[in-house]
């Protein structure tokens, strides 16, 4: 079985929403045994260390974190079948990681789990919070800030999980024609046969790479209370273990992101229950290199320390 190496990124972003705190979820989740969890999985766990912008102006803040962030994936993961973690931050870290993501393929497939449908624009949005508009910058949405992002052609992401999508978001979702499934849809579905929609419309020929992000938020908030944005009805444990096992068994899901988990929100005991959940979470991911990969001499590609 050869397993891929995989680079963990902490994106300490909190400028994208009112709370502090979400800064705090990488090192927290670290200190809770991340790493041990993930490293019994992949050949080898390279820990990349924390990105964060200076400035006190939170779109420069962002701006400064996005750049470095993308060159940063760019550098690690590119030319390689390897595996990145990015950890946030809120959900304005996505700035930095989608952009990255399309840097190190501009037709990545991008698939959004979520309470939230994150393409709010700086006018539609009724919070003006940055968390909840990342994808807006991608899709040509929103101009005003964050210029020369890459583009995101809408077929190229779904959105799973939603349950709370502004008037505006829901006009966004039908115009551009994005597949997107409510947690309703999951419940009465069953996340296979979700799983199986996106599949066919992102990776029709199977060989499609994926930017999976994942907002605490998509879960039911008795599962992850210690997220800024909680909505009722989320998804359960095994739905969301199946969305990461789905896609990490391909062997192409290119980078998986954890955002917003905030561990400065709620009782001890709430904070040990998220902890808790997103490990169980991220414990389905799947390590192996894609059935095609040519292995040609794996000595080379495969270390035998442990
Ligand atoms: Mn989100």
């Amino acid at each position: 079985m050869y397993n891929k190496k995989l680079f963990l990124f902490g994106a300490q972003v909190h400028q994208g929403q009112p709370n502090d705190g979400t800064d705090l979820a990488p090192q927290h989740l670290r200190t809770e045994g991340l790493k041990e969890l993930m490293s019994n999985k992949f050949q080898q766990l390279i820990d990349c260390g924390n990105y964060f912008g200076t400035s006190p102006k939170e779109v420069k803040a962002l701006e400064q974190f996005a750049h470095h962030f993308s060159q940063a994936l760019y550098h690690s993961l590119s030319g390689n079948q390897h595996m990145g973690l990015v950890i946030g931050g809120d959900h304005s870290c996505a700035i930095g990681t989608l952009w990255g993501a399309l840097r190190l393929n501009p037709d990545m497939k991008v698939i959004w789990v979520d309470a939230h449908a994150d393409m709010n624009t700086l006018e539609s949005s009724p919070s003006g919070n940055l968390h909840g508009m990342p994808l807006a910058f991608f899709l040509g949405l929103e101009n005003k800030i964050f210029t020369n992002t890459p583009t995101l052609h809408p077929h190229q992401v779904v959105h799973i999980g939603l349950r709370d999508v502004d008037n505006a978001e829901k006009r966004f979702l039908k115009e551009l024609d994005i597949l997107h499934f409510s947690a309703n849809d999951v419940h009465r579905f069953g996340i296979n046969q979700v799983l199986q929609k996106c599949q066919k419309h992102l990776d029709p020929n199977h060989n499609s790479e994926f930017y999976l992000s994942f907002d605490t938020d998509a879960l039911d908030p008795s599962l992850t209370p210690a997220t800024g944005t909680p909505v009722a009805n989320g998804l359960n444990i095994e739905q969301a273990q199946e969305i990461m096992n789905y896609f990490s068994s391909t062997g192409r899901l290119k980078i998986l992101e954890l955002v917003e988990f905030n561990p400065e929100l709620g009782q001890t005991q709430e904070v040990e229950r998220t902890v808790n959940s997103l490990m169980q979470v991220l414990s389905a991911v799947q390590s192996q290199y894609p059935a095609s990969f040519p292995l040609q001499n794996p000595s080379q590609h495969i270390q035998l320390s442990h």
